[in-house]
């Protein structure tokens, strides 16, 4: 279970993703911790709605409709102040008392969002800086080559594990996969990648993670205050106190390890109780599925399959990085490329696995879908070769 408990965060932190793979196996057992209760989603969480704040701002300034109110009035949110990047909130204590940038942040939550003031303030008043998730955002796995990076996931346990996930979720996973039109394999396969089926997703605590990412990480900070501005959002929408959600460094939650803005558009509620807990396999595995399905996914369409290259022509078209299939078969033929089999894809792409041995792949569009999901082409092929060694195993092939 991905929740945590009211305690102070950030000092229990673990790894993430690949890294953070290796470690899964030693965590051991579902992600429900030893000795917890039974999971419970946390519904006890409503924020105060906003409220204009008139103690130090004059009230908003309302322009005189015209008469026959030919005008709508606007949206109440729309009319609560924006507060000034200059006059700093009452109250923001903490770590990150003294940064602009989250007070200007807060603003836009106001302004924008509607949230009131003196909750943002108290809840980020109460955020611990995570120094751990600065060194883990700073070295990610996939700076790898990929010799190194592809025995983290093609592991025997993890293949074995992704039978077992399967075999245990069998039902749920082919009522999904039908469903959305995708393939369980790879469904399976992300989640095996992500957490090990649910071991390990992640202990650190996503609203400190994002705000230190978001205003201590220079080089990606304008993508982590977007997320942090989702996963607020996001903890509104599902009435959850922001402070328990669990997950990686990154802020990614639950079996797939979803970030905000993908946990907003795709995550489903698969068992129809109200909640959208990504925890739970029951929602987790038809969330995939629609995060697949969403972003382009032709059931038994075809992946990726290992490519002969010959001749001068085929080094130039190499991609090191996910590109949207452009060409043909025929077309990578006259560059000197030959699929070693067939591949069910009108569209496909020269992929290159850089190492000391270079690996030349054709990919189709479903591979371009597997980096919707994480852009780098060792991941996709670590999602690949994982799902079909599970797939394998599965049926004895
Ligand atoms: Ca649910």
């Amino acid at each position: 279970m991905g929740i945590m408990q009211d305690s102070p965060q950030g000092k229990k932190i673990f790894v993430r993703l690949a890294s953070v793979a290796l470690l899964g196996s030693m965590l051991g057992g579902c992600g429900t911790p030893p000795g917890s209760a039974s999971p419970q989603w946390p519904w006890v969480f409503a924020p105060p709605a906003a409220a204009p704040n008139n103690q130090s701002l004059p009230p908003p300034v309302v322009s005189n409709p015209p008469r026959g109110n030919t005008v709508p009035a606007p949206p109440s949110v729309t009319t609560t102040p924006r507060q000034p990047v200059n006059s700093s909130p009452p109250g923001l204590r903490g770590d990150y008392a003294s940064y602009p940038a989250l007070r200007q942040f807060i603003g836009k939550m106001n302004s924008q969002h509607g949230f009131d003031l003196a909750f943002l303030e108290q809840t980020f008043s109460g955020v611990q800086r995570d120094k751990e998730a600065l060194t883990k955002a700073g070295a990610p796995t996939e700076g790898q080559a990929w010799r190194a990076y592809r025995p983290i996931f093609l592991t025997e346990e993890r293949i074995n594990g992704g039978v077992e996930f399967w075999n245990r979720n069998a039902a749920l996973i082919d009522a999904a996969t039908r469903q959305y039109g995708v393939d369980p394999e790879y469904v399976v396969a992300i989640i095996g990648v992500e957490t090990q089926y649910g071991r390990n997703t992640g202990k650190h605590n996503v609203l400190g993670a994002l705000t230190t990412l978001g205003f201590d990480f220079p080089r990606r900070s304008s993508f982590y205050q977007k997320e942090l501005e989702q996963f607020l959002l996001l903890a509104r929408e599902e009435k959850v106190r922001p402070q328990i959600f669990a997950g990686s460094y990154a802020g990614a939650m639950g079996l797939g390890q979803f970030i905000s803005s993908s946990y907003r558009s795709y995550a489903i509620d698969g068992n129809r109780d109200g909640k959208r807990d990504l925890w739970n396999p029951q929602d987790a595995v038809p969330s995939v599925a629609n995060y697949f399905a969403k972003n382009g996914w032709k059931r038994g369409g075809g992946v990726a399959v290992p490519a002969y290259v010959s001749g001068g022509g085929y080094a130039s078209i190499a991609e090191t990085s996910a590109k949207k299939p452009s060409r043909t078969l025929s077309q990578l033929a006259a560059s000197g490329v030959r699929p070693q089999g067939a591949i069910n894809s009108a569209k496909v792409s020269l992929i290159k696995l850089e190492g000391s041995t270079d690996e030349y792949w054709v990919g189709g569009e479903n591979f371009y879908v597997i980096t919707r999901y994480n852009p780098s082409v060792k991941y996709a092929m670590a999602v690949h070769q994982l799902a079909q060694a599970i797939r394998q195993r599965k049926f004895g092939l």
